[in-house]
């Protein structure tokens, strides 16, 4: 060991190999760790064994921040935000493990001096994709805003050992392959078996009444799962405050399989751990629709009930009454995945705790909040009665008593109003009984919000009127956020460095510094950097695409990008249509002026939405035959990139010229994806939907490309009969393009395969694409007017970075800490002499 100090964010710290960032230091710690902990030479080490080195150097150096952090708040007893969430999409951990310890700079020149390239091995690690897209990453990058911010955080969630599906692409068809994230081991986390807990399922309750004359409930199970806890640390941008994010396997519970062991039944029993390992085994790829399976309740309460059980552990720890439950934790409730939480913590109050109702009602109460993250109908769970009461027999006594006592306040502030009763009970009895986790979930929380303004508004409006009327003060909205940590400074160095030439490294912190920028858009020497900084993004990404296409696309053509699930609502197609008619457009015209521009596409489909799966399809045959056409000359290319993840996203945002979010008016909640692109000087073409109204406002009208109908006119529309066909029939353009696609054109010449498509589109439509298409096309010529002018371009670009201050998650966060949660951030000293925690 070393003995030398340096300093560090303004701490001394001492030079050991385990928590040293001297250059020296650092070579000396790796070359341990492949020796003694991965115990390789570098005659036999592969490159993941160098990867799993440096992470495990990397560890070393958050676990030193984690022990520090834990300490302080255990101390301090401090409050803590509980999130929530089925869903944590956290991408590569390295990288961005590196830029929060700030020694990006001296590992890359350690790992250079010993002759390895560091961007090879951050290449190396396999994503935990624990999430199917916007509300998981959101989830990642609140994590990271919590540390940053210095709030004592806990996220739980399930680690599942399948995450999102690998998608491949066949024919042009998603192909789907199991996700095998764990395959060479995780470097990030840390086992902790002794804080196992037990999870009930099944069985049946049997009421009776105690000595003193309480009653009282027995919920005898039929099943009992074990969940264990993964912790990984979350470290803050430049603090020391490392979080947790805890993640529960499932594992039979031994106390259940004894029985069977010991009455000779070994394969039943060994059959019925397997079931119960089960639970955490993989993730519904579902986004923004709701399945309805057994497995998915059971990995809910399973989660949860870990998560709340853990909670009572921490209080029992840290010797705090459970009467305080409210004011150690803030629970937030990541949309309805986790609201059991209301009848599981209400269970845990009453049944094991022996609080009386409305003790423990007050508490849940107080306690939860919850985030809606969708307008769609199908996205709402709801379970059958049957389904529920038989896996969770105590909780469906508990959710009825809950409902009992919430409609008799209804029935007391709107009398006589049985309609009202029937919309607002947590039971839909219009046909088969279900229970409604949304009702459920306003009920017991103290606080609800949507992700951005017209996301609540139409919430209040619409979808929870009757909770809005009902609990109007529960209201209120929390605008998403992403990280400018991982989304500028890790994805895109250059224009981090360039920014903070000009105004300094604050606004990684403070993203609303970003406006300093705005003098800038004007100055020509400044433009041209950052043209040449889009330009080598884009190369880059064009050289990924080549290796992985085998399609080559030119640098110097507009990158216009979708990158999302791929959904009808989201309206890849209607993107699909305007390449189609540019191409119709070449075909009658081939010497015609246009800019020349390649279509980007990334996302995955729900396996089991054949729409969806449809719109990649077509995606990838009109990019056949576009790309091949010598009559195009190059000037359209069509790009499907497979296996979109987060690692990818972040080489797809800074190269982006044009950012498309052109999802129908009032479907899509918020959007982030919107602001990772504008953050990295994309400019964008979109709806007045979800958050992109928020984003037009930031940058300027003059600064964003708008289309279509608004959600009110969509709504209005949809009320007067809207009938798409009209506009086909009048519109000769988008005739020609939806002909072209049905005449088997791109289909080698099968008329029937995309039918369903246009069909649905022709005769139904119901995200009105027929209605926006020629005002999106009319759009797309402005941009492309735009592009032309590549200074003007430029400096609208510039405007709109400068102006995107509001969309760190950093300010989100800020917003649910004053509004929701009232917690206060707390100062981590770090501490070099591990003698002080005995
Ligand atoms: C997924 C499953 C069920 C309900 C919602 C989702 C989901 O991912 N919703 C998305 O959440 C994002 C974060 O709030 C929003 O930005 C997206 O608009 C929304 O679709």
């Amino acid at each position: 060991m070393q003995s030398n100090s340096v300093t560090l964010m303004g701490q001394v710290c001492s030079e050991d190999t385990r928590t040293g960032v001297l250059v020296e230091t650092l070579k000396r710690s790796f070359l341990n760790n492949l020796f003694y902990v991965q115990g390789k030479f570098p005659g036999i080490a592969t490159q993941n064994d160098y990867y799993m080195a440096l992470a495990y150097m990397v560890r070393d150096r958050l676990l030193h921040r984690w022990i520090g952090t834990a300490a302080t708040y255990t101390k301090q007893q401090t409050r803590t935000v509980a999130y929530l969430s089925a869903e944590f999409l956290m991408g590569p951990q390295l990288g961005n493990n590196l830029i929060n310890l700030g020694i990006y700079d001296q590992v890359n020149q350690a790992m250079s001096e010993l002759g390895f390239n560091l961007e090879d091995l951050l290449e190396q690690e396999e994503e935990p994709g624990l999430g199917n897209g916007g509300l998981g990453r959101l989830a990642a990058c609140y994590l990271d805003s919590m540390a940053t911010l210095g709030l004592a955080s806990i996220g739980y969630g399930i680690r599942y050992e399948f995450g999102i599906f690998d998608q491949d692409i066949r024919d042009g068809w998603q192909v789907e392959r199991t996700d095998k994230w764990l395959r060479y081991g995780n470097p990030w986390e840390v086992e902790r078996p002794e804080w196992s807990v037990e999870v009930k399922l099944g069985g049946h309750t049997e009421h009776y009444v105690d000595q003193t004359g309480r009653g009282r409930v027995n919920w005898i199970p039929y099943e009992v799962v074990q969940g264990i806890p993964f912790d990984t640390p979350i470290l803050g941008y430049r603090t020391n405050t490392a979080n947790t994010l805890r993640l529960w396997t499932a594992q039979a519970s031994e106390s259940f399989d004894f029985d069977a062991f010991n009455s000779g039944d070994y394969l039943g029993a060994v059959y019925e751990k397997m079931a119960s390992e089960n639970v955490s085994k993989v993730l519904y790829p579902n986004d923004d629709v709701s399945q309805g399976k057994r497995l998915r309740l059971t990995q809910q309460i399973f989660f949860v009930s870990c998560s709340l059980q853990d909670m009572f552990r921490i209080m029992k720890a840290q010797e705090i009454p459970l009467h305080q439950f409210a004011d150690k934790f803030a629970i937030q409730l990541n949309d309805t995945h986790p609201a059991i939480a209301v009848a599981e913590l209400m269970r845990l109050l009453i049944d094991e705790h022996s609080m009386d109702w409305d003790e423990a009602w007050g508490i849940t109460q107080r306690t939860l909040s919850y985030t809606n993250h969708t307008l769609l109908p199908e996205a709402l769970e709801r379970w059958p009665i049957d389904l529920f009461g038989n896996l969770l027999p105590r909780h469906l006594e508990i959710i009825y008593e809950i409902n009992h006592r919430f409609l008799d306040e209804v029935r007391i502030k709107f009398p006589d109003d049985e309609d009202r009763i029937s919309r607002l009970s947590l039971i839909d009895e219009s046909g088969e009984r279900y229970v409604r986790m949304a009702h459920l979930a306003c009920v017991g929380s103290h606080a609800i919000n949507g992700v951005a303004e017209l996301h609540t508004q139409l919430l209040k409006q619409d979808v929870l009127r009757d909770f809005a009327e009902m609990y109007p003060h529960k209201f209120s909205n929390k605008t998403n956020g992403v990280t400018p940590r991982r989304f500028i400074a890790l994805s895109n160095p250059p224009l981090t460095q360039l920014i903070t030439d000009k105004i300094g490294d604050r606004w990684l912190t403070q993203l609303e510094d970003l406006r300093q920028l705005e003098p800038y858009a004007e100055d020509l020497e400044f433009q041209h950097q950052w043209q040449s900084i889009k330009r080598a993004t884009k190369a880059s990404l064009a050289a990924y695409i080549y290796k992985q296409n085998g399609i080559s696309v030119n640098p110097d053509s507009m990158f216009g990008i979708q990158a999302k699930r791929i959904h009808e609502y989201k309206r890849q197609h209607l993107n699909v249509l305007y390449i189609i008619t540019l191409y119709n457009r070449l075909k009658a015209n081939p010497d015609l002026d246009i800019t020349p521009r390649t279509f980007l596409f990334g996302g995955k489909a729900a396996p089991g939405y054949f729409m969806a799966k449809l719109m990649i399809k077509l995606i990838n045959s009109v990019g056949e035959v576009v790309n091949r056409d010598p009559e195009v000359r190059d000037r359209l290319k069509v790009v499907f990139l497979k296996d979109y993840n987060v690692k990818l996203a972040q080489r797809v945002y800074p190269a982006a010229d044009l950012s498309e979010q052109i999802s129908t008016a009032g479907k899509e909640a918020s959007g982030t994806g919107n602001m990772k692109f504008a953050l990295n000087g994309a400019l964008t073409i979109g709806t007045l939907d979800g958050a992109n109204i928020e984003i037009r406002e930031e940058v300027g009208a003059e600064n964003f490309f708008l289309f279509g109908l608004t959600a009110q006119e969509v709504y209005d529309l949809r009320g007067q009969g809207y009938c798409p066909r009209d506009y086909y029939d009048s519109n000769p353009e988008l005739k020609l393009a939806l002909d072209r696609i049905n005449s088997g054109f791109f289909s080698h010449g099968d008329t029937d395969l995309f039918k369903p498509l246009t069909d649905s589109l022709i005769y139904h439509d119901p995200f009105f694409l027929l209605a926006d298409y020629q005002s999106y096309i009319e759009a797309q010529e402005r941009v492309s007017q735009l592009y032309q002018d590549q200074s003007a371009w430029t400096r609208m670009a510039i405007l709109n970075v400068a102006r995107m201050g509001k969309f760190s998650s950093d300010r989100s966060i800020q917003d649910y800490c004053d509004e929701i949660w009232h917690v206060d951030p707390v100062k981590i000293e770090l501490s070099n002499n591990l003698e002080e925690f005995f």
